[in-house]
C-alpha cells in the first residue's frame, strides 16, 4: 500500500493545512459565541441582586472627597442626603426592568417610628404578646391589657375607657381573634386621637401664640423650633422673653433668635413677664409682624403663684391683642408619664389651654401617655418633640402616629416567642 507522505516544503500542502486549522478554529469561535448567548437569555429574567448592584450609580469622589454623580445616570448624590425636613421626597427613577419602589410612607411615619420606639416596646409588643395568634379570646385577656396599658403610663381613666370598648365587643360577639382585638384597641385609639393633628391656625394678625409648661419640660427650645418652622414657612416673628425670672431663659431664646434670624422682645432684667410681653404684641401690631410666640416661666407647678402670674398674663395678652391668646401651648414632658396628666390639670384652671406639646417622646417608654393626655383632658396634640435638633418637632399626624404605634401585624405572629415570654 501506498502510504500518504506530506511533503512540507510544498507550498500546496501548507496552503491546505492552514485552510483546514482555520475552519476548525472558526467553528469552535461560532460554538463559543452561541452558548454564551443562550445562556445570556435564560439569565435575563431574573437579574441577580449583583447584576442589579452592578446597575446601580456609582458615586466618585472628587480630590477634595466631595461625592460626584456619573453625570450619565438618573439619581444625583442630592437625593442621597437628608434633604430639607419638610421637602417632598424625589420621586425615584422607574426603569424599564427595574424593580418600582415602594409608596411613599406618609409624612414623618419614618421620625415617629423612631420617636415611638421605646413606647412600641413596652406597649404594643406587650400587647402583641397578649394577643399572640391562636390564642382564645375570654375575659381572663381583659385583665392582662389592663396591666399592660396601666404600666405603659396610659393612665387609668383611659385603661377604663378601651377594656370597656373591648369587653362590649366580646360580649356583643364582635370579637372572634387577637387580630378583631388588637384592631378594636387601635380603634379606640384612633377615637381618642380623632381631635389631635387638625394644625395651628395662623388666621389673625398678628397671630398670638403663648407657651406654658413648668421648668425644663422643653418650653424654650420648643418655641425655637416653631419659630424655625415659621421661618421657613415665609412668616414673620417676634419672639418674646416672658421667662424673666432667670438671665439664662433670655439667653437661651436669644440664641435661637440669632439662629433663626428672628427679633427677640425682652424687658430689663426681672422685668415684669406682662410687660414684655404687651410690648412684643404692641411692635407686632405696629409693624404688621404675622406671629408673636411668647416664653413664659415655668416654676414648680405646686407653688400657687405661677398660677396666678399665668392668669394675669392671659389678661394682659387680651388687653393688648383684643382679644385672647389665639393659641394657648401646653409643653408636656413625656418622660415623666401620670404626672404630665396632673400638670395639664393645673395649667387648664389657669389659661384656656388649646393644644399640646408632648416633649421627650424619644427614649421614653412612656409614650402612652399621650392617650391619657388626650382623653383625660380633651385638648388636641398638636406637636411631638423627639430629639434636641430644630427638626425633631413633629407636627402631630394621627394616622402616622397610629402607624407607627401599632404598625406591622408580625407584631401578633411571635406565637411561640410571647408564648415563651408571658
Ligand atoms: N431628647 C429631647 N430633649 C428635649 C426635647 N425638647 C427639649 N429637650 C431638652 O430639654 C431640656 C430643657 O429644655 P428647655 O427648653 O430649656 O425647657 P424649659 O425650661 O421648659 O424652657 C433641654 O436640654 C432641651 O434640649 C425633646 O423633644 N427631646
Ligand atoms: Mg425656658
Amino acid at each position: 500500500m501506498e502510504s500518504l507522505q506530506l511533503d512540507l516544503n510544498d507550498p500546496t500542502t501548507l496552503a491546505a493545512i492552514a485552510a483546514v486549522v482555520g475552519l476548525i478554529l472558526l467553528g469552535i469561535l461560532i460554538g463559543f459565541v452561541r452558548g454564551r448567548k443562550k445562556r445570556a437569555r435564560s439569565e435575563e429574567p431574573t437579574p441577580t441582586p449583583e447584576a442589579l448592584e452592578g446597575d446601580r450609580p456609582k458615586i466618585r469622589v472628587d480630590e477634595r472627597g466631595k461625592p460626584q454623580p456619573e453625570s450619565t445616570l438618573p439619581l444625583q448624590i442630592e437625593d442621597l442626603l437628608p434633604g430639607p425636613p419638610e421637602a417632598p421626597a424625589a420621586p425615584a427613577p422607574v426603569r424599564e426592568g427595574r424593580v418600582t419602589p415602594p409608596p411613599a410612607p406618609p409624612a414623618d411615619l419614618s421620625a415617629f417610628r423612631t420617636g415611638l420606639e421605646s413606647t412600641r416596646g413596652n406597649l404594643i409588643s406587650r400587647l402583641a404578646g397578649v394577643f399572640r395568634r391562636g390564642r382564645e379570646l375570654d375575659t381572663s385577656i381583659l385583665d392582662e391589657v389592663e396591666e399592660v396599658l396601666i404600666t405603659a403610663d396610659v393612665g387609668v381613666h383611659t385603661t377604663e375607657r378601651v377594656l370597656e370598648a373591648l369587653r362590649t365587643q366580646m360580649n356583643g360577639g364582635r370579637l372572634s381573634s387577637a387580630d378583631d382585638a388588637w384592631d378594636a384597641i387601635r380603634e379606640e385609639a384612633r377615637s381618642i386621637l380623632a381631635t389631635s393633628g387638625k394644625g395651628l391656625s395662623l388666621g389673625a394678625t398678628p397671630t398670638v401664640i403663648l407657651v406654658v409648661g413648668v421648668n425644663g419640660v422643653g418650653k424654650t427650645t420648643t418655641i425655637g423650633k416653631l419659630a424655625s418652622r415659621f421661618d421657613r414657612q415665609g412668616k414673620s416673628l417676634l419672639l418674646a422673653a416672658g421667662d424673666t425670672f432667670r438671665a439664662a431663659a433670655v439667653t437661651q431664646l436669644e440664641v435661637w433668635g440669632r439662629r433663626v434670624g428672628c427679633e427677640v422682645i425682652k424687658g430689663k432684667d426681672r422685668a415684669d413677664p406682662g410687660s414684655v410681653i404687651f410690648d412684643a404684641i404692641q411692635s407686632a401690631k405696629d409693624r404688621g409682624i404675622d406671629l408673636v410666640i411668647a416664653d413664659t416661666a415655668g416654676r414648680l407647678h405646686t407653688k400657687v403663684p405661677l398660677m396666678d402670674e399665668l392668669k394675669k398674663l392671659g389678661r394682659t395678652v387680651e388687653k393688648a391683642l383684643g382679644r385672647p391668646a389665639d393659641h394657648v401651648l401646653l409643653v408636656l414632658d413625656a418622660t415623666t408619664g401620670q404626672n404630665a396628666i396632673q400638670q395639664a390639670q393645673l395649667f387648664k384652671e389657669a389659661l384656656p389651654v388649646s393644644g399640646i406639646v408632648l416633649t421627650k417622646l424619644d427614649g421614653t417608654a412612656k409614650g402612652g401617655v399621650i392617650l391619657g393626655i388626650v382623653d383625660q383632658h380633651q385638648v388636641p396634640i398638636e406637636f411631638i418633640g423627639i430629639g434636641e435638633k430644630v427638626e425633631d418637632l413633629k407636627p402631630f399626624a394621627t394616622e402616622a402616629f397610629l402607624e407607627a404605634l401599632f404598625e406591622s401585624p408580625e407584631a401578633l405572629e411571635p406565637a411561640e416567642e410571647a408564648q415563651s415570654l408571658a
